[in-house]
Order: C-alpha cells, then structure tokens, then sequence
C-alpha cells in the first residue's frame, strides 16, 4: 500500500467550532491511525484477518469507552470527542471502528446503563484497556431489521439462568471474551444476558467468505444450554427498547466514521487526479473529475455539519432516535458515493490495495447495512414526520 498521506478536508473551517481538547484527541487519533493502522490495514483485509496487535492502541487513544466515566476506566469524554475518534478510526478502516463501536456502545454501553453497580466493576475496566473484547447479539438467522422477533431465549432454573438461541453476523464473536446477548424470557420480555467465554454450550464459530469488512472478525454466538449465572442478567431495562437504545450510541458514533472513509476516499482521489497526467493534462483540470470533486467535498461539508450538530445536541442529551437514525443513513449513503466515485478517478488503479479506496467502498456495504439498514432509517424518519408506521 501506498504511504498514507492524508490530510483532511476542512472547507467550513468546522475546527473552528472544536476545543482544544477536541483537536488534541482527534489529531492524536489520526496520528495512532497514520503510524500503527495505515501501514497494516491493506495486509489484513486481504488475508481477512482482524489484526489483534492494535487493541492496545486503540484503548490507548480512548477508542474503548470514549464518554464511559474514567472511575470505570472510560475516557470521560464528551460525545463529539467520540465522534471525533470514530471519524479518524474510519479513516483508516471501517472493520476497525467496528470493533471500537462494539466494544463502546454495544457492550460498555450496556453494562454501564443497565448493569448492575458489581458487572460495571467487573467488566468495564477491562474492557476500557482490551483486556476484555466483547460482542453484541441481537441479530439472529431469522431475526435481523424485526429483532423483536428474535427466539433465543432463557428459562429460569432457579439458582441460574439456561440460554438456548442462536445470533449470526455478530461482530468480533470470534475472539470475544464477553457477549451481551439479547434474549427472551419465559414471559417473552427481552433481557440483556453477559454470557463469557468458556461457559459449556456457549461456541462463536467464525464467517467467512466475506467480501466486506475483511479485517474485522465476523461470527455466530451458538447458545445449547448455557448455565448463565443470575448475577449476569442486566437487571436495570428490559424490552426491545434496551438494545436499541445501545443502536443509538453506536449509530451516532457511524455517522461519524463514515465522514473520516469519505474524506480518505476524496483525498486519495484528488491528490490522485492533480498527479496523474492524461492527453498532456492533469485529469484534475478536466471538468468532468471537477464535477466529481466538487461534489464529493459539498456532501462531506454537509455531512461534517450534520454531525456536529448532532454531537452538540448529544452533549445536551437531547438528540432523538429519529435525528440520529438521519445521520447515519445520510452519512454512510454520502460515503458509500464518494467511494464509487473517487474509485472510477483512480481508473485501474483503483481497483488494487495500493489505494484504501476499493476497501473502504466494500466496507461500506456492510456498514450501510448494519446497525440498522438504509431502508429501516429511512422508515424510522418517516414514522417521525408522520406518524404513520410503514414498518409492519
Ligand atoms: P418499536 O415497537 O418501534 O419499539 C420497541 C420499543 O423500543 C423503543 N425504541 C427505542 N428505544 C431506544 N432507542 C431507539 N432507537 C428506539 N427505537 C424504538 C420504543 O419506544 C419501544 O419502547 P416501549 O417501551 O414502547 O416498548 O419496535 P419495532 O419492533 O417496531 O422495531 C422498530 C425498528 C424496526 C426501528 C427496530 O427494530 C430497528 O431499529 N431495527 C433495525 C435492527 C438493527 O439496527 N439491528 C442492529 C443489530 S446490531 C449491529 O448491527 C451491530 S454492527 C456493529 C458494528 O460492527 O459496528
Ligand atoms: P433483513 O432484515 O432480512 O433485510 C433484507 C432487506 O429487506 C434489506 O434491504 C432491508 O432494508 C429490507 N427490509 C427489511 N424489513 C423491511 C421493511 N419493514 N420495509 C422495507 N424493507 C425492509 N448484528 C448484531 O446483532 N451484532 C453485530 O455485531 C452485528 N455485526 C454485523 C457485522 C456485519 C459485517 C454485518 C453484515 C451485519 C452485522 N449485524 C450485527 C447484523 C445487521 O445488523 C443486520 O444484517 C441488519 O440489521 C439487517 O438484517 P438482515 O441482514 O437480516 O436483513
């Protein structure tokens, strides 16, 4: 792969409206990104590899539990530090801020909402520093935009709790230590269950073949009778309304991310497009590439201000479901674009691991299907606007 050379896009000059504090964590961030990321990324997506030897880098620069209080070994920062993060860890991978937006939103998240005041202590430090990683299980076989529907469930058995289901397309299963594992009771309520590794009947077998998100570790969470002790029942909220409430924080963290792969994407290409020389010319002069580059830097501008505007209003703890739910289908839907775009600038060449472009568009693909698809975000703004539900 290329040297990274990125440098990123500010037409607004938004770092005006950022502190101190934010340019610090963000520019230490891109800094880890360039010099420990960059360099290893290519190599592990084509081998289809999570590479493990970044965990403690990632904890280092604050990416596991950004706004967790640092008395459960958090970051304590604010939301658009967060956001801040996931934009730089993006930049350099899309499987990578997956693993940090589990670990944080998913896994930390709920345990430090729902949990209980001896799981925060127990699991939360370790999973600030990646001594522990987790993975969240909510999507099953039959069960993906409908989790409500979801079978896996659990049966009181007195002095504990025997888990039995299945989850597919669960990020970081493969090498986690802990899953937070959404099941139903013998009520048909939904609770969050800590499962950990080496409980008998628990396995996380691994997916492959995937074409997207290659260097991050994708599998199922296999539950045949698993004793779950009672003590790892989160016992703070039930209902589907617990799980979802985890998709916001992460949710909001990849509307983020996906603002750091468009500005890969865009940078790559114009640095590309002002070197390479055509009919006597920089393909850069030629109006057509303009046209392309233009409007990449008008939606990534566009897209910088709606995520700003959403962390200010996460500060304040008055971002609804709705608005974020906005920003993630219009950010990785902006990115997604670019990448086809900035792809087609770099002719042959970017179709090779030379340039981050072909793995960022592939990535995306997933990312415009997680955490809730495009269609089922454009459902939810449409629910919000007017009342009327298109789901079901
Ligand atoms: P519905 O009846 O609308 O709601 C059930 C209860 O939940 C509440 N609620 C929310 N609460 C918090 N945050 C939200 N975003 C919420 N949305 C709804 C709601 O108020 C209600 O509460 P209550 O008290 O009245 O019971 O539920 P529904 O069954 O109609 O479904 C709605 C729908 C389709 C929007 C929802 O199911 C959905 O978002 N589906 C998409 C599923 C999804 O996003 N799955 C993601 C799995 S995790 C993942 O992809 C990780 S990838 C990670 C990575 O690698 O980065
Ligand atoms: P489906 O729900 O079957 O949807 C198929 C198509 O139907 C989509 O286009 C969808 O938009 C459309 N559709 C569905 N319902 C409607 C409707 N009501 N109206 C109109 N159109 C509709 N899940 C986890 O729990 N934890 C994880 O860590 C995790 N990591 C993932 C990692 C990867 C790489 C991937 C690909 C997925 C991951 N997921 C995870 C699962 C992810 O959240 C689901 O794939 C996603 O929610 C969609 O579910 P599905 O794939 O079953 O698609």
């Amino acid at each position: 792969m290329k040297p990274d050379l990125f440098e990123a896009p500010d037409y607004y000059n938004l770092d005006d409206l950022l502190t101190e504090e934010h340019k610090l964590i963000r520019d230490t961030a891109r800094a880890w990104v360039k010099r420990d990321v960059s360099p290893i990324i290519e190599d592990a997506a084509q081998k289809a590899e999570f590479p493990k030897s970044i965990i403690p880098g990632l904890a280092e620069i604050g990416a596991f539990g950004p706004y967790i209080p640092e008395e459960y070994g958090g970051a304590g920062l604010d939301q658009i530090s967060y956001g801040l993060i996931m934009q730089e860890i993006e930049r350099g991978d899309s499987g990578v801020r997956s693993t940090a937006s589990v670990q944080s939103s998913l896994v930390m998240y709920p345990i430090w909402k729902y949990g209980s005041e001896e799981q925060r202590k127990k699991f939360l430090p370790k999973l600030a520093s990646g001594e522990f990683m987790g993975s969240f299980g909510l999507t099953e076989p039959d069960h993906g935009s409908n989790p409500g529907g979801m079978v896996t469930n659990f049966k009181d058995k007195g002095d504990h709790y025997l888990l039995n289901g299945a989850k597919l397309w669960i990020s970081n299963s493969p090498f986690c230590d802990v899953a937070v594992v959404w099941a139903k009771n013998e009520e048909g309520r939904i609770h969050g269950l800590i499962v950990e590794r080496g409980m008998e009947g628990f396995s996380t077998p691994e997916t492959h073949n995937k074409w997207s998100l290659r260097a991050s570790a994708t599998g199922e969470l296999i539950f045949q009778d698993v004793k779950v002790p009672k003590e790892n029942l989160l016992p703070n909220k039930s209902g589907l309304g617990a799980p979802l409430g985890c998709l916001d924080s992460a949710r909001f963290g990849i509307a983020w991310g996906a603002i750091g792969a468009a500005m890969d994407c865009y940078d790559t290409a114009l640095r590309y497009a002002k070197e390479r020389i055509q009919f006597g010319k920089p393909i850069a002069a030629f109006q057509l590439q303009q046209k392309k580059l233009a409007e990449m830097i008008t939606e990534i501008t566009k897209a910088q201000l709606l995520a700003l505007r959403l962390g200010q209003l996460k500060n304040e703890d008055r971002a609804t479901s709705a608005q974020i739910s906005m920003a993630k289908r219009n950010n990785v839907d902006m990115a997604i674009k670019i990448a086809r775009e900035a792809r087609q600038i770099l002719g042959g060449m970017g179709i090779t691991g030379e340039y981050s472009i072909m793995r960022h568009m592939m990535n995306l693909e997933s990312v415009i299907t997680y955490e809730g698809t495009h269609d089922i975000h454009l459902l939810i703004t449409g629910l919000d606007i007017t009342g009327e539900n298109a789901f079901k």
